[in-house]
């Protein structure tokens, strides 16, 4: 447990955290900057001493704040390996693409969460999770929190939660096991576990990244009334099914199936009925030595979660069975009235893939060549062309994964889950895949950036709009600081009465999916108003162009109907419950290669997130928010010890206007008397409702307080000794 319990109960806004979302590779709009050589006009304004670039550990300290002196002092940090660097209430994480010894050790995890004070240690992304391990409790009634990991693909964002569940894992730990074998039962390593697991079966190797995430996860590391880790819950988005079998040339499938066939034993492989060397189509690229080793890793992760033996056969025999059904293909019919004929190599893959999933192989080749048709109260049997055939089998193959998955996810959160009496508060770890703009983009891309579209929006609201909002409705002097709004951008996707997504839907009713030149033309006619969509004129492929907030990306309709959209909503509804907590991964250079710094593709992610708004409304702010009574309950004693002025606080008695006098009274006794106004006023302000703060000026008073209970208690020990 923590040493500095007294902490938590007063320090509210976080100081730091994380920023918004995504990544880009073309930028739409650009506010504030010439396109000519934007860097180096920036530059010009450069006012720091370059040797001392590295040294800003808050980026709202930098002077002036542009894209090009933050860029600068991220450049500078990086190359001393330094990774991570505040940005107001966001962290940005700079991807190191190497291992970097000790930066994550147990030891390090103590450090931080031992400290009276983490933000004064070096920027980390433990200091977001001790933050927010200390805000749940909340200063009256627990707050649940939620980190917010974002980042374009490849940025980090995976990486960044495993090591905020291993530091929650550790220094939330109920209790040291007493022997390895205790160990593997406990919560904290079964909740770990998860995450190879789901790791095996959700992620892929892209061309972004080895280990790209194709689902978004948000998992509530359950905490009861001591702050100790008695459970978790995990909910997932938006698993990219198509994969199964479809894969983007160079990419691959699900690391599951190359585990599988690398790591399998003799036995495995006959009742899988996979020799050797047999070759799948829905498997390519296995030369590509990545990750296959993990199938040891899988297993044991699915032993310790209670996935016995022949449960594990039975997962296996299914993703075998799909893979046997990648291999079966059909020749064109010759009529009309004819079903298609199995192609010649199909009807062994068949058979297997039936016995595999457990289905009679008949049925199962029924299934895939014929289709039922309602008519009237009629069923009419339709054979389908050769096109349909593989379309039909496709399908078949995303639902079972599809459905396997829903099933890991569920025996996952059976066996992790703490029963509702058991805890009291929770914090959120929230991973999703990142920003996505490839040469062709569909659905899975659309529904992507649509995640990330809704978490940039989050940000806007929550910090850059809230935020301000708040200052002005409390009575604070605030200039507005404008930000890019990604309003528009939504209500062009998922507004209301017509969005991308509702003529998506319908056309998906409709059945008219084959049609993409149609709906073109219906996006055309009932969207085109809006300034985020746009169609290149001269191009003959049916697609759209979205203005994501991250970037232009062109969307090909071809497909698009037959694809479905699961829902974010309950998403976004739970996360407004919680605090949240940014962290913004940075992927310095495309290639993914060791301490290689782009300044390009760098400052295009920064501009994407509007890092620079952030820090400019963070550093104007007061980011520490302490409601009027327990300011006066905290602070009182300060005034109660001052010669020069005694004060009567006894906030439970007052309204709002005589606490507001308290606290005046108490602000001047804390600067003891010697501020001038305006140095008074960039360190805090006494809203209506509550006091806002600076870091500064929290470190100030709580230090005040410190010497004065001292203070008291030497006076309180002196006494007793003379009364002896
Ligand atoms: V995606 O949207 O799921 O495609 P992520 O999740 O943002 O993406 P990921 O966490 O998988 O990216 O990181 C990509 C790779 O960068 C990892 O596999 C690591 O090799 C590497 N990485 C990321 N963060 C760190 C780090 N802090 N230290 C060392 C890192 N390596
Ligand atoms: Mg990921």
């Amino acid at each position: 447990m923590s040493s500095s319990t007294d902490r938590r109960n007063i320090a509210v806004g976080p100081r730091n955290g994380g920023a918004a979302v995504k990544g880009v590779t073309q930028r739409v709009h650009s506010p504030n900057r010439s396109r000519n050589d934007p860097l180096e006009e920036d530059v010009q304004a450069f006012l720091i001493d370059e040797n001392q670039l590295h040294t800003f550990d808050d980026l709202t300290k930098v002077n002036p704040v542009t894209p090009a002196t933050v860029l600068k002092c991220l450049q500078a940090r990086y190359r001393l390996k330094v990774f991570y660097t505040h940005a107001g209430c966001t962290l940005v994480a700079l991807n190191p693409f190497q291992p970097i010894p000790d930066l994550y050790s147990v030891d390090v995890m103590k450090e931080y969460h031992y400290a009276t004070q983490p933000q004064e240690f070096k920027p980390h992304i433990f200091i977001v999770a001790e933050e927010a391990y200390r805000n749940v409790q909340g200063q009256l009634e627990p707050v649940n929190q939620s980190l917010v990991v974002s980042g374009e693909s490849g940025a980090g964002k995976t990486w960044t939660s495993r090591c905020l569940m291993k530091y929650y894992a550790t220094v939330a730990a109920s209790a040291q096991a007493v022997s390895s074998q205790d160990a593997a039962g406990r919560i904290e390593r079964r909740v770990l576990d998860s995450n190879p697991l789901m790791e095996a079966f959700g992620n892929a190797c892209t061309l972004r990244n080895n280990n790209s995430s194709r689902f978004g996860k948000y998992i509530q590391l359950q905490l009861d009334r001591a702050q100790l880790l008695v459970g978790a819950s995990v909910q997932t988005y938006l698993l990219e099914k198509t994969r199964v079998a479809c894969q983007p040339a160079n990419e691959r499938n699900f690391h599951i199936f190359y585990q599988m066939m690398k790591g399998a034993t003799d036995e495995q492989r006959t009742d899988w009925m996979m020799p050797q060397h047999q070759g799948f189509v829905w498997l390519p690229n296995c030369e590509k030595q990545i990750e296959e080793d993990g199938f040891l890793e899988t297993t044991e992760a699915m032993a310790h979660l209670g996935i016995d033996a022949e449960r594990q056969r039975q997962i296996f025999r299914i993703l075998a069975g799909i893979l046997h059904l990648g291999n079966v293909s059909f020749c064109s019919s010759t009529s009309e009235s004819q079903p298609c004929d199995l192609d010649q190599h199909s009807e062994d893959f068949l058979q297997r893939a039936g016995e595999l999933l457990g289905v009679p192989a008949e049925e199962l080749c029924r299934c895939l060549r014929v289709r039922t048709l309602k008519a009237g109260k009629q069923n009419v049997l339709k054979p389908c062309s050769r096109a349909e055939c593989g379309v039909r089998r496709d399908c078949l193959a995303k639902v079972v994964y599809g459905q396997l998955f829903e099933w890991l996810v569920t025996f996952i959160n059976s066996c992790i889950c703490a029963g509702q009496s058991k805890w009291r508060n929770f914090i959120g770890v929230l991973d999703v895949y990142g920003f996505e703009c490839f040469q062709i983009n569909n659905l899975e891309q659309l529904c992507i950036n649509y995640a990330n579209e809704k978490l940039q929006q989050h940000f806007v609201a929550h910090y850059l709009r809230a935020q301000q909002e708040e200052y002005v409705s409390e009575g604070l002097e605030w200039s507005f600081v404008k930000y890019q709004d990604n309003q528009s951008c939504l209500d062009l996707l998922e507004g209301s009465p017509i969005s991308v997504f509702s003529l998506l839907n319908e056309e998906s009713r409709l059945n008219r999916a084959s049609d993409s030149t149609a709906l073109r033309g219906r996006l055309e006619k009932e969207l085109g108003g809006n300034d985020n969509i746009c169609w290149d004129k001269f191009s003959k492929v049916p697609h759209f162009n979205v203005a994501h907030y991250a970037g232009k990306v062109s969307y090909q309709l071809e497909g698009m109907v037959e694809k479905n959209k699961n829902s974010l909503e309950n998403l976004m509804k739970l996360l407004l419950t919680t605090a949240p907590h940014y962290t913004r991964c940075i992927k310095p250079n495309s290639d993914c290669r060791p301490l290689t710094f782009k300044n390009r593709e760098v400052i295009l992610q920064l501009e994407a997130c509007g890092i620079v708004e952030t820090i400019h409304i963070s550093a104007a702010g007061f980011p520490i928010r302490i409601p009027l009574k327990s300011f006066v309950q905290r602070y009182g004693p300060i005034g109660k010890c001052s010669a020069s002025s005694r004060l009567d606080t006894d906030p439970d008695a007052e309204g709002a206007d005589v606490l507001q006098q308290q606290v005046e009274k108490l602000l001047r006794v804390a600067l003891q008397h010697n501020a001038s106004r305006d140095e008074r006023r960039s360190l805090v302000h006494c809203g209506k409702t509550k006091v806002f703060l600076t870091q500064p000026m929290l470190d100030l008073l709580e230090d005040r307080r410190g010497k004065v209970l001292s203070r008291c208690a030497f006076t309180i020990q002196c006494c007793w000794l003379r009364h002896q």
